[in-house]
């Protein structure tokens, strides 16, 4: 019987110690060894006909705004495009706020991520105007620069207006590096932005202040 308690108790401390393993990636808790490492190799695609809702999405301003976090920075070190990418150390997301498209709208959502340390697992948030969020894990990155295609995790209905995406923590010895770049929302015709009564009523104000212009030059001249 005593055998049998201290076989227990060692199945219970390897337990443990397979606990030690857990990675995290926004709200998500899986065993290293459960996660399966990146999906099959994505092609890119850029759907025609369509525009990024995103601003400074290759982080080619050097800056991360009009992201916001308080972890992410922007780095030179590496870049699937461009200069510039965003990284961070730890289980921090970064967030881009734009204005509300029907989800109809939206013909994809990409984005190129890697994770050096080979941890493979990345939450990502998608927010619905007044409607709340869903996060969700899909295949992760692998060390080097892969394509992530979230499209599939979009809502049958609702306004989106807002991406994160997150790092994770644990899973190994090395920093818990996750590298972004290239972040699209492309939406179909273009971003929102006047409704037509407001561009009508720009286009008549325009055309009256050109027309008073006219005629003040002209009675100037006479
Ligand atoms: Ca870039």
């Amino acid at each position: 019987m005593r055998i049998v308690g201290i076989v227990f108790a060692i199945s219970i401390l390897a337990a443990g110690m397979a606990v030690a393993q857990t990675v995290e990636s926004g709200s998500f808790q899986v065993d290293l060894s459960d996660i399966e490492g990146p999906g099959p190799e994505l092609v890119p695609h850029t759907p025609e006909g369509t525009v990024n809702a995103l601003m400074n999405p290759g982080f080619e301003s050097g800056s991360l705004d009009p992201w916001t976090s308080t972890d992410w920075f922007v780095t030179n070190d590496d870049s699937n495009s461009g200069t510039y990418s965003a990284e961070v150390i730890g289980n921090f997301r970064v967030c881009q706020t734009f204005p509300a498209v029907d989800v109809s709208e939206v013909s994809s959502i990409t984005f190129y991520s890697m994770q050096p340390e080979g941890v493979a697992l990345q939450a990502v948030d998608l927010f619905y105007e007044g409607e709340g969020s869903d996060q969700f894990l899909d295949s992760g990155p692998g060390v080097d620069w892969t394509l992530i295609d979230v499209t599939g995790d979009l809502r049958g209905s609702g306004s989106l207006n807002q991406i994160c995406v997150w790092g994770y923590s644990g899973g190994g010895a090395g920093p818990d590096v996750t590298r972004l770049d290239d972040v699209t929302v492309q939406v179909a015709g273009g971003v929102p932005s006047l409704p037509w009564p407001a561009l009508m009523l720009l286009v008549a104000a325009l055309t009256g202040l050109s027309l008073y212009f006219v005629r003040r030059q002209r009675r100037s001249a006479s």
